[in-house]
């Protein structure tokens, strides 16, 4: 490193990923010389935990980012297309959870386990990927390596916590109504969320699709660098508060087996395999929440054509798909010696 001061941003930090970034960060020990919580005029003069003190939360402002060399954004679409260019032009490098620059050429979409090398084109800001794709990327970049990948066919299960702090708490609202004999009167979703399924996350666009199905369409093909590789998903909301599942079906150019699978993802970085069905031994999501590491169990040849696999990939939401992932670009960049805007 060739700072001496390293001073980090952490905006949205009020958030459910905002303090998870937080508590990221102590916990790997991240070589910041200090972190500044930052959140909207709501949450300003309020208090965040970091290491052993409370943090006070400051209003984000367009003048915030003089003196900061890092900022991690979680503070919603239109918060960072007002504010990310604002950080890169203070010369402060960016890395921005919400879904606004992910498709944009100029913008690295990066996961540290898949493509790295990314980042050494960066412009001042790096976004992090959807949560749902983070996590299946992480499992399929070791298999496309190894046996070409033609076509994906996902279909996820996600959790609420997703949606941010509001929405973990209506989940926990309607099921104590639910039990109290008491009707309850959705709001952060359409409709019912406890004891029910939701095939919609985020806006229906007009090809039929949810947003949500689209981001993982094209984040996968950025992150993979192939646009040879078919996509397509259905997601769902489920009753559950932490931890993203997902059923992945993928159709390969080479053959490869259940147990070479089971063994190439062993090795893979960032990767545990969870697969024996003689012990009923598979990932959930009470199991993945709390962990770093993307689960994948239910690895199975899929009979119905020559080479395919089914595979079951578990993990934390917040974590892996957020926090910890936006975190371990930051460590990259440093490494990289790229926390500095060209
Ligand atoms: O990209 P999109 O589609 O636009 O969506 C991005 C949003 O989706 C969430 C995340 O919300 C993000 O903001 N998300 C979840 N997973 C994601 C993922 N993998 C993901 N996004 C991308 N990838 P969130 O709830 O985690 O964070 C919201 C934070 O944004 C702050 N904010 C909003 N407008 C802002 C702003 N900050 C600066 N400037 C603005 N104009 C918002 O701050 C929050 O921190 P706030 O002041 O509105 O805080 C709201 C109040 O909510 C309470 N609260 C929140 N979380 C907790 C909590 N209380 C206790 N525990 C909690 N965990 C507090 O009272 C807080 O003050
Ligand atoms: O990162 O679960 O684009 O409601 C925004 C909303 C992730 C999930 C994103 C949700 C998402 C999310």
């Amino acid at each position: 490193m060739s700072k001496k001061s390293l001073r980090v941003a952490v905006c949205g930090a009020t958030g459910a990923v905002g303090r998870e970034m937080l508590k990221v960060l102590e916990q790997r020990d991240f070589p910041a010389t200090e972190v500044v919580p930052f959140a909207s005029s709501r949450s300003a003069g309020s208090s965040v935990p970091f290491k052993d003190a409370e943090l006070t939360v400051r209003e984000l402002k367009e003048d915030s980012f003089q003196g900061f060399d890092l900022a991690l954004f979680s503070a919603g679409g239109g918060t960072s297309l007002k504010f990310a260019p604002l950080a890169a032009k203070a010369g402060c490098v960016v890395v921005d959870n919400s879904s606004a620059w992910r498709m944009d050429p100029e913008v690295p979409l990066v996961v540290p386990e898949v493509n790295p090398d990314h980042l050494e084109r960066h412009k001042g800001i790096i976004a992090n990927p959807n949560c749902s794709t983070i996590q299946m990327v992480v499992a399929l970049k070791p298999i496309h390596d190894e046996a070409k990948i033609k076509r994906i066919v996902v279909s996820t299960y996600q959790a609420v916590s997703g949606t941010g702090h509001k929405a973990i708490v209506e989940l926990e609202t309607q099921v104590r109504r639910l039990f109290n004999g008491q009707d309850v009167v959705p709001d952060v979703y359409p409709y019912q969320i406890a004891f029910n399924c939701l095939p919609q996350i985020d806006v229906f666009l007009d090809n039929g699709y949810t947003k949500e199905e689209m981001k993982m369409v094209n984040e996968t093909i950025k992150i993979m660098g192939d646009d040879s590789i078919r996509v397509t998903a259905t997601t769902v909301r489920v009753p559950v508060f932490y931890g993203h599942s997902e059923a992945v079906n993928i159709e390969t150019e080479e053959k490869l087996t259940a147990e070479e699978c089971r063994l190439l993802l062993a090795k893979a970085p960032g990767v545990t395999v969870v697969d024996y069905p003689e012990k009923k031994a598979y990932p959930m999501a009470v199991h993945a929440a709390g962990e770093d590491d993307v689960f994948v169990g239910r690895i199975r040849e899929d009979e119905s054509i020559d080479k395919g696999l089914n595979l079951w990939i578990v993990a934390d939401n917040i974590r892996k798909g957020a926090a910890l992932n936006a975190v371990q670009i930051a460590e990259e960049l440093l490494r990289r010696d790229l926390v500095r805007v060209p």
